[in-house]
C-alpha cells in the first residue's frame, strides 16, 4: 500500500533511528554525575590539607554546566536559548496567512532544529495539541462552562503525557469560520513549534475518555496526517461520514503545508468555493448541508486522488481516535466495571501513585486489556469522545436527539475522564452525572466501593 517515494516526503527529522533516543541523555547526566563527584573528591581533599570545615562549593559544577550553552542538564530542552544565527523567523518575506504558501520548510525546520539541539532528543514524538472555541461569550447559558471542562479534559490528558497544548480563541481568517477556522491556526501552530514532528488539532467538543492511552505515533511513521476513517465508507460507500475532520495528526512539513494549501483553498479563501459546494454535494449524497466543508473536501481530496493521497494519509479504524458519542456514552458504565475488576485482581493498579508516573502505570494495565477488543462493541475505555452533532457553544443540534441528551453525554464523558485525573488527587465523583459530588478514594478500597 505504501509507496516509498511518496511516503519519504515527510520531515528530515522523521528520519529512523538517527540517534538513539535515550542515549545522548545518558552520556550527558553520567557527564555531569561524575563531573560532580570529581568536583566534590577535589573539594573535599582541599578542605581535608587546610583542616577546616568542608566547603561545598559549586564553581565546578557551574563551569561544567557553561560548557554546552545549548544543552541543559537532565537532558530537558534548553528554553533560554536562542543563537543569533538567522533562521525563517527572520525572513520578512515569510507568512503565517493560511493564504500564503510556505517552501522548502523541511530546510527551514531542519536549520532552526540544528541551531537548538537540546530539542534534538524526542523530536520525532513531538507533539503539540492544538484546539479552541469563538472569540464571543456562548449563546447556550452553559456552553462556556463545557468549554471549560472540555478545555480542562485536554489540559489534563496533555500534563499526564508531557504535550503542549495552544488553545485558541481568535478567527485568524475571518473569511475561514466555523469548520474552516482550524486549517489558519493549524498552520500558524507549525510555524510557531518547528520543534514539534506532529501538530495535533482537537475539537473542541471532544474529550479524551482515555487518560492513559497514547497515540500510536510509531504506525504513523510512514503518514503524514491522521484521520479515523474507513476506505469502504470513501471509496465504496461514497459517505459524507467515511472520515471524521473533527480530529486530525499532521506532520510538521512541507508536505502537510502543501495539502493543507489545497485543502484550505477549497473553503471561503478559495476561488471556487460555491462550485466546490455542489461537487460536494453530487458526490456524497448523504452532505446535508450546501456549502463546502473540510470534512467533504478531505473525503474528496481522497476520493478523486486517491493516487496522490492514500499513501500519505493514514485511515485509523482500529480504535477510537475519535469516537461518535452516541455510541459511546452508554458504554461506560460497563467499562468502569470491568476495570475495577481488573484492579480488585491487581493491587499495583489500584494503589496510589504520583501522577507524573501515570504512564508506568498504563503500560502494566496493558495486559489485563488484551481481551477487550476496541472500538464498537469493545469495553476498553473509549480514546476520545466527540460530540458530533452537539453544539456546546451556540446550542444548536442535530434534530434527531435532543440539547439534554448532548449535555448530559457531556457531563458523563468529563466525569468518566476526570474520574481517572481525580483518583491521583485522592478524590473521584461517585456519580458521573454530578459534576459537584466527589467522595475520597478509600486506600484500598472495598468491593462495592465509590468508584462511579
Ligand atoms: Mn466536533
Amino acid at each position: 500500500m505504501v509507496s516509498p517515494e511518496l511516503s519519504h516526503q515527510y520531515s528530515p527529522m522523521a528520519k529512523p533511528h538517527v540517534r538513539n533516543k535515550t542515549h545522548p541523555c545518558l552520556t550527558d547526566g553520567f557527564l555531569f554525575l561524575g563531573g560532580a563527584f570529581f568536583a566534590l573528591l577535589i573539594v573535599w581533599s582541599f578542605s581535608s590539607l587546610l583542616n577546616s570545615a568542608p566547603r561545598f562549593d559549586s564553581t565546578p559544577l557551574s563551569e561544567a554546566k557553561a560548557t554546552s550553552e545549548a544543552r541543559s542538564p537532565g537532558c530537558a530542552a534548553n528554553l533560554r536559548y536562542d543563537p543569533p544565527d538567522e533562521t525563517f523567523y527572520d525572513d520578512q518575506e515569510l507568512s503565517y496567512s493560511i493564504e500564503k504558501k510556505i517552501e522548502d520548510w523541511d530546510e527551514k525546520r531542519k536549520r532552526w532544529l540544528k541551531l537548538h539541539p537540546s530539542f534534538a532528543a524526542g523530536a520525532r514524538e513531538r507533539v503539540v495539541l492544538v484546539t479552541g472555541s469563538q472569540p464571543k461569550p456562548c449563546k447556550n447559558p452553559i456552553g462556556d462552562h463545557l468549554l471549560l471542562r472540555f478545555f480542562k479534559n485536554k489540559v489534563d490528558y496533555c500534563r499526564i503525557h508531557g504535550y503542549d497544548i495552544f488553545y485558541n480563541n481568535v478567527l485568524l481568517n475571518p473569511k475561514m469560520n466555523s469548520f474552516w477556522a482550524k486549517l489558519p491556526v493549524v498552520k500558524a501552530a507549525m510555524l510557531a513549534h518547528p520543534e514539534a514532528e506532529w501538530i495535533w488539532w482537537v475539537d473542541s467538543d471532544a474529550a479524551f475518555t482515555d487518560m492513559e492511552f497514547k497515540l500510536p505515533l510509531e504506525r504513523y511513521r510512514n503518514h503524514n496526517v491522521v484521520v479515523h476513517g474507513w476506505p469502504k465508507l470513501i471509496y465504496e460507500a461514497k459517505s459524507w461520514t467515511s472520515l471524521n475532520a473533527g480530529v486530525f495528526l499532521i506532520r510538521n512539513c512541507q508536505w502537510s503545508m502543501d495539502f493543507m494549501d489545497t485543502w484550505a483553498n477549497m473553503g471561503p479563501i478559495g476561488a471556487d468555493y460555491a462550485k466546490w459546494g455542489q461537487v460536494q454535494r453530487s458526490t456524497f449524497k448523504d452532505k446535508i448541508f450546501p456549502e463546502s466543508d473540510d470534512q467533504a473536501a478531505l473525503i474528496y481530496l481522497l476520493y478523486t486522488e486517491k493516487d496522490k493521497y492514500y499513501d500519505n494519509i493514514y485511515l485509523e479504524g482500529e480504535f477510537y481516535f475519535e469516537g461518535y458519542w452516541l455510541e459511546i456514552v452508554p458504554t461506560y458504565d460497563n467499562i468502569t466495571g470491568r476495570y475495577m475488576e481488573i484492579e480488585r485482581r491487581v493491587r499495583t493498579l489500584r494503589r496510589r501513585h504520583a501522577e507524573k508516573v501515570s504512564e508506568s502505570y498504563a503500560a502494566q494495565r496493558e495486559q489485563y486489556l488484551k481481551e477487550a477488543g476496541n472500538g464498537r462493541g469493545s469495553w476498553r475505555r473509549p480514546f476520545i469522545t466527540h460530540f458530533t452533532g452537539c453544539q456546546p457553544c451556540s446550542g444548536d443540534h442535530n434534530q434527531m436527539y435532543s440539547g439534554e441528551t448532548c449535555w448530559s453525554g457531556m457531563v458523563k464523558a468529563l466525569n468518566f475522564a476526570d474520574n481517572q485525573v481525580l483518583r491521583k488527587y485522592g478524590f473521584v465523583h461517585p456519580d458521573l452525572r454530578d459534576s459537584s459530588l466527589v467522595s475520597p478514594v478509600p486506600f484500598d478500597f472495598p468491593d462495592d466501593g465509590p468508584w462511579g
